[in-house]
């Protein structure tokens, strides 16, 4: 079963939004199987970002990312990695559809509420940034016989 990394960023704590984002991949049928409430240190930040370490907008994005605490999480599912990121949308919320998380709540790319892995390969390397093996709970979830055919 696919696992994804997602993570509600300070702005979406702030603003209370960290029930309205689990209840979303719950309803879905997904299973949460590690969390964690913290504020990010900087090396975990500047690997997780990797990518985008040598951008101009780097700077503002780990001012922003280490302002207050970010929710982070483990989920897994059914093609999780595509359909989460469906779920949340655009990069940018201007341009994020009606309906996901980023277009329902969000209106500025450098405050864009979750952050959530863009492919399977980058979801077992964040996850493996932010959690040991061990954090990662192996149950099965009731409905699952009513989720999976
Ligand atoms: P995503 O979060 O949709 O995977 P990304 O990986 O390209 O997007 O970028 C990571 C975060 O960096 C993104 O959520 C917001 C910020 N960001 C990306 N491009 C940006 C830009 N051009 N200006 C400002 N912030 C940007
Ligand atoms: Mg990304």
């Amino acid at each position: 079963m696919e696992r994804t990394f997602l993570m509600v960023k300070p702005d979406g704590v702030q603003r209370g939004l960290i029930g309205e984002v689990i209840t979303r991949f719950e309803r879905r049928g997904f299973k949460m199987v590690a969390s964690r409430f913290e504020r990010l240190p900087d090396a975990r930040v500047m690997e997780h970002y990797a990518e985008h370490v040598q951008k101009p907008f780097f700077p503002g994005l780990k001012a922003y990312i280490t302002s207050g605490p970010c929710f982070l999480m483990v989920w897994e599912g059914k093609d999780i990695v595509k359909i989460s990121r469906d779920m949340i949308g655009a990069t940018n919320p201007a341009g994020a559809a009606p309906g996901t998380i980023r277009g329902d709540y969000a209106l500025e790319i450098g405050m864009n509420v979750i952050h959530g892995s863009d492919s399977v390969e980058t979801a077992n390397r964040e996850i493996a940034i932010h959690f040991k093996p061990e954090e990662l709970v192996s149950y099965t979830r009731i409905d699952e016989q009513y989720l999976y055919e």
